[in-house]
């Protein structure tokens, strides 16, 4: 019951620091089974997560000014091994890979960082961050008490600690760091490695506080965090969850609090309610003394390129308090700003106050924190799903809506009840800027389909995917030549594949594809067929959407075509699986970069010709485009397209699949956004990569915004940074 009193009792735990000097702002990290302790002040912090390479430099300082607003005082990022590190020991900080410029961003705002270096990120990113030549590292294995994954895993945080320190940024330097992560949800895959696995998680904390940051450590969903590491909570409802820090002087904190989920090619968006994350926001710093929340994720953004896991769309996290586009999502923004305002208003007494729990009925509950003064804080819970409820509290009456919790800072007065909107709605507005419906707006470039003579890379097995591939492209082309000795002409081609897509074709003619999806991944295709008489080639495009991110032995693997036969009865069977195939890896417009626009002579630009909708053509689009004016955000609705990736100006934007739709029969996205800072200012050039013949006739250039019903947010002066 009064838990605050005992833990007060605790000896502070003081990280040690070994730097020589220290700035004059140097603040000084420690917890203890309260809350966080900067400078010898305690704090009920509110952290939400963005990353820095899922938006442009250009975008960072708005929506860091927007968090600030909405009333968060940490930034919390992953660190992304595998844009840092793309080969062994050839570092990118560059752009949007800037690490230190974001963390400088955040300081000159004035918010603190928790800074989450994994460097295992899962994250719905690539690989789960890990840079794909670790794979072919003799004898790794990763994630596990294994030498040569703790030297790579080591090098690499050392690396970024020893960065972060040359710039000074650990509070302890006077930076903004306040707090570093190690590993991510270990314990989700620990059980896998047996007593290796439990020896390495002391490993990696040991580790990681060796490297003096003179700041926290914490580990998220690891309920044995090896002292001093904090093991932290992530989940919808750590509230209702969380078992608890694993020792009495560490506070409890929630490292990820789901503000939505991530949608993968094929899925709805998951709306999670305003209402709901500030129920389980205050339950969490009411019943559990929570003193720490992240908001998973504050602003999702996009992922560019082919930064995103197996089948998630290039939209990350869209629901969430500021939207793709880093503009205002209503009610959730504004309705968890006015949370966060009233926690503040009393957070004196929540972190000095003891607590203690009350009965206010079968279903209702409340959490008072009182001070010796006098000062008190009440929350008032109603557990009921269906019904408000009216309670008795030091002689009031107070009605409770359904599900719900009313903050009562001084015990009398309710300040704010989370199922009580007090924010508007917005809306988002999509405003077409140019429509590209005329056939002289696009040229077009016809990718090869090779056949086994048109390769060089040969095997009598069937290859895996990604370690034939690299990951330098989403496309490897399975090639085969063939006598057809058959007693049929007319077989079925089976092609059982552990890749995302495959599509099939016969002597240079699609016959069929298939895809699966992102909880079952294998499929196979049947096709029927029409074989000649003697020599045949067949050429399957096998189609990743992003490497796993996830689970144990990620570097085992196997994706790509795993059986292919020709059967012409049940009897006659032909397997092909050992005969030779010939290989390509990649496209050829892939090889030569035509959405770089070198005009190599190579590239023969056509004018388009007839769009063969609803075939598998694998053609290249290009069209040229304006700038829209003002400053309002830019995105491509490509719904009139199929499958494919789409490059502005060289850069990749992102993999598009409008042919996969939801259970709704629509597209799980239509919009892509271009950001600005891609642009010039005339003559920006667009090239569409298309696999599912979609038809480039029907795409618009759009802007989008959103509506303002209630506060005029996007009129506030933010400040303007160059
Ligand atoms: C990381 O490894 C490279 C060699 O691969 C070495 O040059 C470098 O010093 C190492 N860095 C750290 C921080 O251990
Ligand atoms: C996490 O967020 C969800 C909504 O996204 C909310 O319901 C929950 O209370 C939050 N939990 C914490 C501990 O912040
Ligand atoms: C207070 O919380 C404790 C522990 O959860 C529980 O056993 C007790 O019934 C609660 N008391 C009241 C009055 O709700
Ligand atoms: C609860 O009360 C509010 C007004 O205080 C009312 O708008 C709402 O309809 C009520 N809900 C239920 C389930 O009775
Ligand atoms: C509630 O009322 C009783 C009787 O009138 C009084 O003794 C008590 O002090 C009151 N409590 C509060 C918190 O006002
Ligand atoms: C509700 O919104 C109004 C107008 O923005 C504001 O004045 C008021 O303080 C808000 N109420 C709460 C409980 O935050
Ligand atoms: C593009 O086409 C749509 C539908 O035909 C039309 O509503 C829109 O106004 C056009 N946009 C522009 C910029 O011409
Ligand atoms: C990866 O490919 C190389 C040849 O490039 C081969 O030696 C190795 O065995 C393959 N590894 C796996 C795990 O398939
Ligand atoms: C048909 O050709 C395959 C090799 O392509 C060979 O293995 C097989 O024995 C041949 N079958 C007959 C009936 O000739
Ligand atoms: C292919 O060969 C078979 C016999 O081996 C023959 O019956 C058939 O007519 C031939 N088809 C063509 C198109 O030549
Ligand atoms: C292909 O070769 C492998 C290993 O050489 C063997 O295990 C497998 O049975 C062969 N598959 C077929 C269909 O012959
Ligand atoms: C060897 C052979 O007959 N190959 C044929 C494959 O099919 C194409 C047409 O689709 C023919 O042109 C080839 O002769």
């Amino acid at each position: 019951m009064e838990k605050w009193v005992h833990m007060s009792l605790v000896m502070l735990l003081v990280i040690s620091m070994d730097f020589g000097v220290k700035g004059d702002d140097a603040e000084e990290v420690t917890y203890d089974g309260r809350s966080l302790i900067i400078n010898g002040q305690r704090n009920i912090l509110f952290s939400g997560s963005i990353h820095y390479p899922r938006s442009t430099p250009q975008m960072w300082p708005d929506l860091i000014a927007k968090a600030k607003q909405g009333g968060l005082d940490v930034i919390q990022t992953y660190v992304f091994w595998n844009l840092h590190e793309p080969q062994q020991g050839k570092y990118d900080f560059s752009g949007r890979y800037d690490l230190v410029r974001f963390i400088k961003e955040i300081q000159a705002q004035g918010l603190y960082v928790c800074l989450r270096i994994g460097p295992f990120i899962e994250s719905e990113w690539t690989y789960g961050g890990f840079p794909f030549w670790l794979h072919d590292v003799p004898g790794i294995v990763y994630r596990t008490d294994n030498e040569p994954f703790k030297f790579y895993m080591q090098n690499f945080t050392t690396k970024i600690v020893n960065m972060m320190k040359e710039e000074g940024l650990y509070a302890s330097q006077g930076g903004p760091i306040i707090l570093s992560q190690i590993e991510n949800e270990y314990q989700n895959v620990q059980r896998a490695f047996g007593t290796a696995g439990s020896q390495y998680v002391e490993w990696a904390a040991k580790m990681a506080v060796g490297l003096n940051t003179g700041v926290p450590w914490v580990m998220c969903k690891q309920t044995d965090a090896p002292d001093p590491v904090i093991n932290t909570c992530n989940g919808m409802r750590c509230g209702e969850t969380f078992t608890g820090p694993n020792s009495p002087n560490k506070p409890a904190m929630w490292t990820e609090n789901w503000t939505s989920f991530y949608q993968v090619y094929g899925g709805l968006p998951y709306i999670r309610s305003a209402e709901d994350i500030a129920f389980h926001v205050t339950l969490f710093i009411a019943k559990n003394y929570g003193s720490f929340v992240n908001y998973y994720m504050y602003h999702g953004g996009t992922n560019f390129g082919r930064t995103g896991s197996a089948y998630t769309i290039t939209a990350y996290y869209d629901q969430a308090p500021l939207d793709e586009y880093g503009l205002f999502r209503q009610p959730k923004w504004g309705h968890l700003k006015e949370l966060h305002a009233t926690i503040k208003s009393c957070s004196t007494t929540l972190l000095q106050g003891v607590q203690r729990n009350i009965s206010l009925g079968q279903l209702q509950e409340g959490y008072v924190f009182e001070e010796e003064n006098g000062e008190c804080v009440a929350f008032l819970i109603n557990n009921d799903q269906r019904s408000n409820v009216t309670v008795q509290f030091q002689n009031s009456s107070y009605e409770l809506l359904p599900k719900s919790i009313s903050i009562l800072p001084d015990c009398q007065n309710v300040a704010f009840n989370t199922a009580h909107l007090n924010t508007t709605s917005n809306r988002r507005i999509i405003t077409s800027r140019q429509n590209f419906s005329s056939v002289d707006d696009w040229k077009q470039f016809q990718d090869i389909i090779p056949n086994f003579d048109d390769t060089s890379l040969r095997s009598n097995s069937l290859l895996e995917q990604m370690n034939t591939t690299k990951d330098i492209s989403d496309y490897l082309w399975y090639t085969l030549r063939f006598e057809n000795n058959l007693s049929c002409n007319d077989p079925v081609l089976r092609v059982q594949s552990a890749a995302h897509v495959a599509h099939a074709f016969v002597n240079n003619t699609y016959i069929g594809g298939l895809h699966g999806n992102h909880d079952v991944k294998s499929f196979t295709l049947e096709l029927p067929t029409t074989l000649t008489n003697g020599t045949n080639n067949i050429s399957i495009l096998s189609v990743m959407v992003g490497l796993p991110d996830s689970g144990a032995f990620l570097e085992r693997r196997f994706a790509g075509l795993n059986n292919v036969e020709l059967q012409c009865s049940e009897e006659e069977t032909l397997n092909l699986n050992n005969s030779t195939w010939g290989y390509q890896v990649g496209l050829l417009g892939e090889q030569l970069e035509v959405y770089k626009d070198q005009n190599s002579s190579d590239i023969k630009w056509t004018q388009l010709g007839d769009i063969l909708i609803d075939e598998t053509t694998l053609t290249w689009y290009k069209a040229t485009f304006a700038t829209p004016e003002g400053d309002d955000p830019i995105a491509l609705d490509l719904s009139s397209m199929g499958k494919g990736e789409a490059w502005v100006n060289g850069q990749s934007i992102g993999r598009y699949w409008i042919l996969f739709h939801n259970s709704k029969g629509i597209p799980s996205q239509s919009l892509y956004h271009v950001p600005r800072s891609f642009l010039k200012d005339s003559e920006n050039i667009l090239v569409l990569l298309e696999e599912g013949g979609g038809n480039p006739l029907g795409i618009s250039l759009n802007t989008v915004s959103v509506t303002d019903l209630q506060d005029n947010f996007s009129k506030l002066p933010f400040p303007t940074f160059v």
